[in-house]
């Protein structure tokens, strides 16, 4: 079982200040001395930043521009086909670059006169709750580095390829960038760390890997699914669950493959309905009774 928070490959910083960035061991970068050198020296970008200042700029190379550039082509049919309108409308709205990676002061001049949303940089993991509280003030802690060049199409560790095509272009759907407030102002509502826990795993199985019925079809709207073409081609052949929060708040996933299953809204207003009006309510009490519902109905086993 992981946590959402080993998503992320641990940042150490030095005392001569170089930055090391530590990947999992069947991280395709793992060998690649170049490429571990450039995530040292992204995240040591973000590690010296403070908030109030400008973004960091980062000066990405061709090889980075290709990689953006090879994921966007290969996803954006998929999105027309695969994706939910409520985020291929989204996607057009904002209008991202394809031929190039955009910095993160671009998605935000896009972004904010849209749905009013901020992206700020991250080194790589953002403690839980910081990141949902950021969420709660329309603000998206952003990584900056690209995935491996050798595995462009799917990657367990989120980049800025996930967080900008899969995020940033949901959060400029109103209605999308409504709940995901929601969810961060959950965050500032509950105490113990089981309800909080509740809370990012039904953020996970909705606005990470929802999925949702339109025109019949079972079409993506979760950032997880939407940034990577592996997990477009293979999610309409997942198990499909209808919207329950007691198992999505507990079900066990595994980040490190595409997603077996999914859960599936019947339309926008079902998600808001249901998932949306439990951010907006959900407190500690809220969680536990959610979490003994899933105990009592064998979901989940006992703690
Ligand atoms: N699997 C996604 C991708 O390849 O873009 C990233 C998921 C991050 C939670
Ligand atoms: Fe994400």
């Amino acid at each position: 079982m992981f946590e959402e928070g080993q998503l992320y490959s641990p940042v150490t910083q030095h005392d001569d200040g170089s930055v090391e960035v530590h990947l999992s061991d069947n991280h395709p970068g793992r060998n690649d001395a170049h490429y571990l050198a450039r995530r040292g020296e992204i995240a040591g970008a973000a590690l010296a930043w403070t908030r109030g200042e400008p973004i960091p700029v980062i000066d990405y190379t061709d090889a980075e521009h290709e990689i953006w550039r090879t994921v966007s082509h290969e996803l954006a049919p998929k999105h027309e086909k695969y994706a939910h309108s409520e985020y291929v409308v989204a996607k057009h709205a904002l209008g991202l670059p394809t031929e190039h990676v955009p910095q993160l002061h671009e998605v935000t001049e896009r972004l904010e006169p849209i749905t009013g949303w901020t992206y700020i940089a991250a080194p790589g993991l953002v403690p839980l709750r910081d990141f949902y509280g950021d969420l709660g003030a329309k603000t998206f802690n952003s990584t900056q580095y690209l995935r491996h060049g050798s595995e462009p199409l799917y990657t367990p560790e989120p980049d800025i390829i996930h967080e900008v095509i899969g995020h940033g272009n949901q959060l400029a759907s109103p209605r999308f960038a409504r709940i995901t407030e929601a969810a961060g102002k959950a965050s500032l509502r509950v105490e113990t760390d089981e309800a909080m826990k509740f809370i990012a795993d039904v953020f996970w199985f909705s606005m990470e890997f929802g999925v949702m019925r339109e025109h019949g079809e079972v079409k993506a709207y979760g950032a997880g699914i939407l940034s990577s073409t592996g997990e477009m081609d293979e999610f309409g052949h997942m198990e499909h669950r209808a919207l329950d929060l007691a198992d999505m708040g507990t079900l066990n996933y595994d980040i490190t493959h595409y997603q077996p299953i999914l859960f599936c809204a019947e339309s926008v207003d079902e998600l808001e309905d249901v998932v949306g009006t439990f951010f907006d309510e959900v407190d500690d009490d809220l969680a536990a009774k959610l979490r003994a519902e899933a105990v009592e109905r064998g979901l989940v086993e006992a703690p």
